[in-house]
């Protein structure tokens, strides 16, 4: 999850991804969709999104971890585990109805030899809050991730300095903005996407650039070594996609929109493993 870092040229070593259980539609979301969640085609938007990591040859090797009908929202699973270097931290997610989604994925990552760290109650921390840059983790204290789960994190990850940042009107902190580039970040064009921005802003050493959208979810996207996958069922002008081709070596769509409906952006589908 927290793994995509713009800067980094080497090739990730592996994606974990799980699949589309049948009850995905479902999901938990903050307002009904307008549209129903059309559980088949999230099925294929979800194998094209595998292989874009596996056939685009983006990652060496994508664990796929088979869905559970328990769990509806089990596909995003970035929110279970955050992994670092030789560490992961086992997440305890801040929906209650999520929590038996980190099972699997703590005996897939202890099987694969990660360092395990878990997080006590009653701390919370949803891996969609957590941002690594600059050698930085920003994490958002958010309606998922409260100070327990970010005192857990920094502990699991010490001595990476750990910055929160409140998050607002928003799911998680990756909800609404993303690095794009060495030094640049793209955000949504609102009130409180822009004061998390500034806050990151002023805690990172170097200066950044900041780019906004005005189109909601737009802003989520996903780097996988120097390729940036972005999310094409927004209608994001020839503005946003002229941006995306500057900012990266390769740039890759894709469309998620059956995910999207369920809260959910490009981050969300996997972890990243450098
Ligand atoms: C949820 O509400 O937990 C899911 N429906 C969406 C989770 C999205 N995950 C993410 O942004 N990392």
């Amino acid at each position: 999850a927290a793994g995509a870092v713009p800067t980094n040229s080497s090739k990730p070593r592996l994606a974990l991804v799980r699949g589309v259980p049948h009850t995905f539609s479902s999901c938990i979301t903050m307002e009904k969709p307008e549209a129903a969640i059309d559980v088949e085609l999230a099925r294929k938007q979800h194998s094209d999104y595998v292989n874009i990591l596996r056939g685009s040859l983006l990652v060496d090797h994508v664990v796929e971890l088979s869905p559970m009908d328990e769990f509806p929202d089990c596909p995003f699973i970035e929110d279970t585990a955050v992994v670092i270097g030789s560490k992961a931290l086992i997440t305890r997610p801040g929906a209650s109805l999520r929590r038996g989604e980190v099972e699997a994925v703590e005996a897939e990552l202890r099987n694969l030899g990660f360092e395990i760290h878990n997080v006590e109650p009653p701390g919370t921390i949803d891996g969609g809050d957590v941002l690594y840059v600059q050698n930085t983790l920003f994490v958002g204290k958010s309606m998922r991730t409260n100070s327990r789960g970010i005192e857990a994190l920094a502990r699991a990850f010490s001595p990476i300095p750990v910055v929160p940042i409140d998050v607002a009107e928003t799911l998680h902190l990756k909800s609404v903005l993303s690095p794009l580039g060495r030094n640049s970040f793209l955000a949504e064009e609102t009130f409180h996407a822009k004061q998390m921005l500034e806050l990151i802003r002023k805690a990172s050493m170097d200066s950044c650039d900041c780019v906004f959208t005005p189109h909601q979810g737009a802003a989520n996207l996903l780097w996988v070594g120097n390729t940036l996958v972005y999310p094409s069922a927004y209608p994001c002008g020839s503005d946003l996609a002229e941006l995306y081709a500057n900012s990266a070596e390769r740039v890759i769509p894709a469309n998620i929109s059956e995910f999207h409906k369920g809260d959910g952006g490009l981050t969300c589908l996997s972890i990243v493993i450098d």
